[in-house]
């Protein structure tokens, strides 16, 4: 097992014991019977796959034991594993912008974890040989542009940011024009935790997307949606919100080592179209990993 296979069992253990844990001991050596799909079907949506991707699923299932005459429940457990990983699609490559910086803004509901997630990502990119800078466009709480700076001090990233409650717009703007007079690569802007229901701050945000496109014509390069998996389906309810009023482009999902519900990838991919790029695996810097779809699957399954 490589190390990137060990590290994403260790992430999922939660979603792999409770959710996916009993779907594997429901599929054990009795026969396929009606209880058994009906069974199915609530794990699936208790693991947070959703209600559409679920029944494609069972569907796909029903199709595959007709065709093969399958008879044992213990045989569908191949068959989930393959359409589990066909729902997945490929791993997601990031690109950056030819004229640096690369401007990505991160976006999400309150403590989902866009913060954390801004200084993980600062650390993968410095690993990776690149310049980066951050903006501290959350200027509604005091203690926001706090975090970031501490962030900033111990990765070694330069932290843009205004006076207390000054315009995000403007954080977000004079971030790009450092980053172009620095030379820097990588741009990452962190804003404010919102609730996708509140008018005004959705409209703040809009601004802040139209905003940085005046000091870089192709910024945002990338629009982050940050996304707490612990959540639940709510989540998705936020991301379409958060879809309809920026670009988003890609999501990072958090937590998934406090979730027990995993399965919002698979809902996520589906229902909303957005690729997944990045997973937060815990709380420390390192603990970010490009989203591994083969990895993600063995680990969800592990019990299997
Ligand atoms: N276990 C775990 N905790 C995480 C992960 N990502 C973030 N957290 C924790 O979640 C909490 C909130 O993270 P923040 O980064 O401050 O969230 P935020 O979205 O910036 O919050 P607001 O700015 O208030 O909207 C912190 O305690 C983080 O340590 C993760 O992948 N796993
Ligand atoms: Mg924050």
């Amino acid at each position: 097992m490589t190390d990137t296979f060990s590290r994403w069992r260790n992430g999922l253990a939660k979603t792999s014991k409770s959710a996916f844990g009993r779907v594997a001991s429901l599929l054990g050596a009795t026969e396929i019977s009606v209880e058994i799909w009906d069974d199915l079907e609530a794990l699936l949506i208790q693991a947070d796959l959703g209600i559409e991707t679920t029944s494609d699923v069972i569907e796909a299932l029903q199709g595959h034991v007709r065709e093969m005459g399958l008879l044992r429940s213990d045989e569908l457990k191949s068959a989930l594993r393959t359409e589990l990983r066909s729902r997945l699609g490929e791993q997601q490559e990031v690109s950056f912008a030819d004229s640096p910086p690369s401007v990505i803004l991160l976006v999400g509901v309150n403590g989902s974890g866009k913060t954390t997630s801004a200084a993980k990502l600062g650390a993968r990119f410095i690993a990776e040989g690149k310049k980066v800078i951050f903006g501290a466009a959350d200027t509604f709480r005091a203690a926001a542009v706090e975090q970031l700076e501490v962030w900033g001090e111990r990765i070694d990233v330069d932290v843009i940011a205004g006076p207390p409650e000054s315009d995000p717009g403007a954080v977000a703007y004079n971030t790009v024009q450092a980053g172009i007079a620095r030379g820097i690569d990588i741009a990452l802007i962190d804003t404010a935790g919102r609730l996708h229901t509140r008018f005004n701050l959705m409209e703040e945000l809009k601004k802040v997307e139209r905003v940085v496109g005046k000091a870089h014509p192709d910024a945002p390069h990338a629009v982050w949606l940050v996304m707490d998996t612990t959540t639940g389906q709510n989540a998705l309810q936020q991301a379409r919100a958060f879809k309809e009023a920026v670009g988003v482009t890609g999501v990072i999902l958090t937590k998934l080592d406090s979730s027990a519900r995993g399965g919002m990838v698979f809902a996520i991919r589906n229902e909303l179209g957005l690729p997944i790029l990045y997973a937060g695996l815990g709380e420390k810097v390192e603990d970010l990993t490009i989203f591994d779809p083969d990895a993600f699957i063995e680990g969800i399954l592990a019990a299997f």
